[in-house]
Order: structure tokens, then sequence, then C-alpha cells
């Protein structure tokens, strides 16, 4: 199976980026998580990326805030698919991360998540995996039912109380 690289630019993003590592190590899906900063350790960051295919990786979400140049400039290097996080880490509540993460030129395509969007980027890197992994679309599958269990049974709850 390939894995999931969870790179984020600083060690303060990891309460977010780790709800993407649960979730992918609750359906048992291999992951790395690395720390590279676009600004602070490019080379790093591109090394990465460049090698990252040959490496088993088939997702990279990549999570920064502020000027948030992560996932663009891993993109840059490799056409693996690159989901970015924009994060909520500065005076801008993350508008600042999401514009930047979302904005990206013609041909380096980066899919951006919720503003701390992390399981919602570790769910769609599952889904990119499943389009040829039979055994993860069947966990996503089971993962919808039981949602939508979840909702009915609130559904069921609020109805009980309210309505006569
Ligand atoms: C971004 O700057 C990082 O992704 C982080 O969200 C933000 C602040 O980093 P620190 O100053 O906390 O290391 O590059």
């Amino acid at each position: 199976m390939k894995k999931i690289a969870i790179i984020m630019g600083s060690d303060s993003d990891l309460p977010v980026a780790e709800k993407a590592a649960d979730t992918l190590r609750q359906h048992g899906i291999p992951f790395e998580v690395h720390i590279f900063s676009a600004h602070r350790t490019p080379n790093e960051a591109r090394d990465f990326a460049l090698n990252a295919r040959v490496n088993g990786f088939g997702v990279i979400i990549a999570a920064a805030g502020k000027a948030a140049h992560l996932a663009g400039a891993l993109a840059a290097n490799t056409t693996l698919p690159v989901i970015g996080i924009p994060l909520k880490s500065s005076a801008l509540d993350g508008v600042d991360a999401l514009l930047s993460t979302v904005q990206m030129p013609s041909g380096i395509p980066v899919a951006t998540v919720a503003i701390d969007g992390a399981v919602n980027a570790a769910l769609l890197s599952m889904e990119i995996l499943a389009v040829s992994d039979e055994e993860i679309a069947e966990k996503l599958d089971a993962l919808r039912r039981a949602e939508t269990q979840k909702v009915l049974a609130k559904n069921a709850a609020a109805e009980a109380k309210f309505n006569v």
C-alpha cells in the first residue's frame, strides 16, 4: 500500500496536523510525519517532494499557517497529489493561509481543504488511494455508513424530544 506523507511547516502545527495522523492510524493507512518549512528549510522540503514517489508515497498532505507556501512548494517538485491544510495560526485566523494555499497558478494543483481541515485532508488522501485500492474503498464506505447512522440517531433523539 502507498504511504501518505503528512508534512507541516512547524512543530506549532502539530495539534492540527496530528488529527490527520490520528485519522489515518484509525484506518490502518501507513503514513510518515515530517516538519519541513517552505521558508526555513526549503532544500529539505524540495528534496522530500522530489523523492516522494520513489520513496513509496501516494499522496502528500501539507499543513501550514500564515504565508502558507508549503503545499505549493511541495507540489512544484512532484506530480503526486498534494492536499493543503491552511492553518489558523495567526492574527488573520487562517484566511491568510487559506488564500496562500488555495490560489495556485494553473499547472501546479493543490487540493485545499478547509482551515484546520485535517480530518478531511486524511479522508481525501484515502479516497485518492482508494481509486486503485479496494480495501481502502471498503473502509471509506464503512465510515460513511457509520456517519449516517450517527446522524440518524441524533435525529431520532431530537424528534423524540421536540416533536409531539
Ligand atoms: C508557518 O508559520 C508554519 O506552518 C506555522 O503555521 C507558522 C508559525 O510557525 P512558528 O513560528 O510557530 O514556528 O510557516
